[in-house]
């Protein structure tokens, strides 16, 4: 049922795509008014697409980079956000977004590699030794220039948003990396990661992320990995309640744009949007931080067993090859990783 709402919520979109060549974006001429310039132009409406519910953190940041814009162009340009993954899942929206079908997107930096290839970067495990180190990078110029990459792949990077660190949950018992030796796990779609739990002694199983539920609960898999608020939000941890502490993966958000719909703006409302966007991660990141706590206390509070890794050495020690065998395509945005450090 709800994938035929989907099918035809898609298949609607594309029909009024083709006829507006404005994307799924209703464009319409505003009058100006005595405030000046922001209130001239095109008035459009656009859809931006998330997977995560409407109290997630990158749907609170999303809400503000659409009100932000809302308010800086006095109403003339309306983003709707669409949480749950109303408009699909992420590999799929993504190709939306290609098409300029969908207009905007918040996708996770590991399926979007498969689109574009320097983002594999971050699905590379233990390359960030925290979150100030991710940021560092981040917010850098070679954090800058990664998002502008995305032009070539039909799409626009206008911000990151956080995402905190990933671990390992199962239904097994899992207290060890010998534990996961074996055991079947979802990954995201996603080539590398699919390397990384090969590399660990495991055998991937790459899944769209709203499949990933009912999986766990019926044994098609036998374990998964993602931060505390998904874990949390999505109820894995009610189906899988053993976790360890690898923090394997700092794979940032992202919040896109269509190349398509982004040509067709004016040069002024693409300030406004790239700066809404920018002035969203505040809140963004506000919102995670307090989400993250909160999930982690309701997670140890509904008995799930965690363990942390003491020693992190033999888990990198597993990974090493594999991260060799992608040091020469990243070499250099890994040495700009390393210097982040410092
Ligand atoms: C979450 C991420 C989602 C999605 C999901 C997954 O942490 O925010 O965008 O990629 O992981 O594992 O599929």
């Amino acid at each position: 049922m709800k994938t035929l709402k989907k099918t035809v919520m898609i298949l609607s979109c594309m029909a009024i795509a083709g006829g507006l060549l404005a994307g799924c974006g209703k464009k319409d001429t505003a009058q100006g008014t005595a405030n000046g310039a922001k209130t001239e132009g095109k008035k459009y409406t656009f859809r931006l697409a998330d997977t995560h519910p409407a109290d997630y953190p990158t749907v609170i940041g999303d809400k503000k980079f659409a009100e932000l814009v809302n308010e800086r162009t006095n109403g003339r340009i309306k983003i709707d956000v669409f949480p749950a993954s109303q408009l699909g899942e992420e590999k799929s929206v993504i190709e939306q977004v290609q098409l300029g079908a969908i207009e905007f997107t918040r996708v996770n930096s590991s399926p979007l590699a498969e689109f574009n290839k320097q983002f594999g970067v971050f699905s590379l495990p233990y390359i960030f030794d925290t979150d100030q180190h991710l940021w560092k990078f981040l917010q850098s110029d070679a954090g800058n220039k990664l998002l502008d990459t995305l032009e070539t792949s039909k799409m626009k990077g206008l911000a990151y948003y956080s995402s905190g660190s990933r671990h390992f949950y199962s239904r097994k018992p899992l207290t060890s990396l010998a534990d996961l030796k074996g055991q079947k796990i979802r990954v995201q779609q996603s080539k590398i990661n699919m390397d990384l739990i090969s590399a660990l002694g495991a055998n991937p199983t790459p899944m769209p992320y709203g499949e990933v539920f009912s999986s766990l609960q019926t044994g098609v898999i036998d374990a998964a990995e993602n931060n505390f608020p998904s874990y949390d939000s999505s109820n894995h941890y009610e189906v899988a309640k053993h976790m360890i502490l690898d923090n394997h993966q700092r794979a940032p958000e992202v919040l896109l744009i269509s190349q398509s719909t982004w040509k067709k703006l004016s040069e002024e409302d693409q300030k406004i949007i790239k700066q809404a966007a920018l002035d969203s991660v505040q809140t963004q990141r506000e919102a995670w931080d307090k989400y993250e706590k909160q999930s982690e206390a309701k997670i140890r509070a509904a008995g799930v067993t965690i363990t942390e890794v003491k020693d992190l050495k033999p888990w990198q020690d597993a990974v090493k090859p594999m991260i060799d065998k992608y040091r020469g395509e990243y070499k250099d945005v890994l040495d700009q990783i390393d210097s982040a450090r410092k």
